[in-house]
């Protein structure tokens, strides 16, 4: 790897880069990841590589809903792992009811068996796996993230799902449950369904969601419940795609 000094301006982007490729060298993350990641990236460039006031918006709706929810879930790709696995787990750790389910778009056994030899290593004791015996099926989707563990997002009405297809998203907004998502790009079909779109680079909202769910666990349900009501999600998406295009005319 090659060496990058603390002081280069875009010190972190260039570390969650270097991530990337270590997960896709492992097997944790696939070719495609590292096409999905520019994606993302070019979308931070242009957003100042900082989590505006609507990423904290979405943010605290986030943290809302978790605590409120009945069985909440956090679906896990090989992007996720790689970019964030430790942050995932301590997240689980600090609140264990946010049970981790890993759900791959691109599957093979083996990458499963690679992600969660890798979690095991990164310290994780507790996840689930979408495919397995009595998993079911979610909706109308043709590809292998139709597979939900009986036990986990097959009985989860919160599902928080990073760096997520549109399909999915779509397939699990139509089964009643309530999608909270990351995403960078506040144009995609993911970002547009999800009832809860952060538009804010995965480890910065890894840390400020932990961060969030500390300060509100011991708020009463009805004040996060009021959160929730008042949280208007296409206001967010509407001041992220003002930020990219001010970021546009800045660079231009
Ligand atoms: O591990 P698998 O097989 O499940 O595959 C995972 C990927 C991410 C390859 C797969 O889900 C995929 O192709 O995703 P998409 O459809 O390219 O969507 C990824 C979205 O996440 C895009 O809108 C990107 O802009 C956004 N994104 C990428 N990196 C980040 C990000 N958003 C926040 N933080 C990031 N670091």
């Amino acid at each position: 790897m090659a060496e990058i000094p603390k002081d280069h301006p875009r010190y972190q982007s260039l570390m969650m880069r270097q991530r990337i490729i270590d997960g896709v060298k492992r097997g944790v993350a696939t070719e495609a990841a590292l096409v999905a990641h520019g994606r993302g990236e070019a979308f931070d460039y242009l957003l100042g590589e900082r989590t505006h006031e609507f990423g904290w918006e979405a943010i605290r709706a986030a943290s809302a809903m978790l605590l409120t929810a009945k069985h909440p879930m956090f679906s896990v790709n090989g992007n996720v792992v790689s970019l964030a696995g430790l942050e995932v787990i301590e997240l689980n750790r600090e609140n264990p009811e946010i049970g981790i389910e890993i759900n791959i778009f691109h599957f093979t056994p083996e990458r499963i068996k690679t992600i969660s030899v890798y979690l095991r290593e990164l310290g994780a004791t507790r996840f689930l796996e979408a495919v397995t015996e009595g998993s079911v099926l979610l909706g109308d989707i043709g590809s292998n993230r139709r597979y939900m563990n009986p036990e986990g997002i097959a009985k989860a009405d919160v599902v928080l799902v990073p760096l997520e297809d549109g399909d999915r998203c779509e397939a699990l907004v139509a089964s009643g449950r309530k999608v909270i998502t990351v995403d960078l790009n506040p144009l995609s079909r993911t970002a547009r369904t999800a009832q809860i779109t952060i538009v804010d680079e995965l480890s910065r909202v890894m840390q400020n969601l932990r961060e969030q769910l500390k300060q509100d666990r011991m708020l009463p349900a009805e004040e996060l419940s009021r959160r929730i009501a008042s949280f208007d999600n296409r206001a967010v998406l509407q001041s992220a795609e003002k930020a990219i295009r001010e970021g546009l005319r800045s660079t231009s």
